[in-house]
């Protein structure tokens, strides 16, 4: 979970979840994550097999956002849950030890309660405001990582509202990856959006 964390977002893409998660394990980036809010589970199915398929050739994690079924149906290295999606224990249960789970958290008790469930690793949110996730709630700033850094000692994955210029200040906090989506994905040069994060490691 180190370094930049890329998720897909096929509605705010310039060039397509295809073409940017390519331009992603191109540029060493080690984990990817599949997020679609409106597809067709059959499409989900056929894009996360595709997309997969990049990663793992790439020899990059793959992990499926909410969908446990779609992450059991082609065999990605995990799952990432919300407080709304299926419980982390659950899911443990469902995808085995060898899987990765990921857990949305966006306090020091739901960050304490998903490390006492199993999660590999915790995605603070939102540190900032962001027009990405209208339901990410209200943003935590840096020093939600800095508090949950001294009680939890999993990998801390930091997201919402980060970009070019504050995505410092969020890896000096402590995080250990960030991820960015609306300034990646919705810009023309995603690989040098991408390398300008990843040289903050
Ligand atoms: N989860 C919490 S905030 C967010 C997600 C998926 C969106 C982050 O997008 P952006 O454009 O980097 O603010
Ligand atoms: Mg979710």
């Amino acid at each position: 979970m180190k370094g930049y964390y890329f998720i897909t977002d096929a509605n705010l893409s310039r060039a397509g979840n295809r073409s940017d998660v390519l331009s992603a394990v191109s540029c060493g980036v080690k984990t990817v994550q599949y997020r679609s809010k409106n597809a067709e589970t059959r499409e989900m199915y056929h894009e996360a097999l595709e997309l997969g398929q990049i990663c793992r050739d790439a020899g990059s994690l793959f992990l499926i956002n909410d969908r446990l079924d779609i992450a059991l149906a082609v065999e990605a290295d995990g799952v990432h849950v919300g407080q709304s999606d299926l419980p982390c224990l659950r899911a443990r249960r469902l995808l085995g030890e060898g899987k990765i789970i990921g857990v949305t958290v966006h306090n020091m008790t739901e960050a304490v309660q998903a490390e006492e469930e199993g999660a590999d690793y915790l995605g603070v949110s939102p540190i900032f405001q962001t027009a990405t996730k209208p339901d990410a709630g209200k943003p935590a700033g840096i020093r939600l990582i800095e508090e949950i850094r001294e009680q939890v000692s999993l990998p801390l994955v930091a997201i919402g509202g980060i970009n070019h210029a504050n995505a410092p200040e969020v890896v000096r906090a402590g995080a250990d990856g960030i991820c960015a989506i609306s300034c990646v994905v919705a810009e023309e040069d995603v690989k040098e959006r991408i390398r300008r994060l990843q040289e903050l490691f």
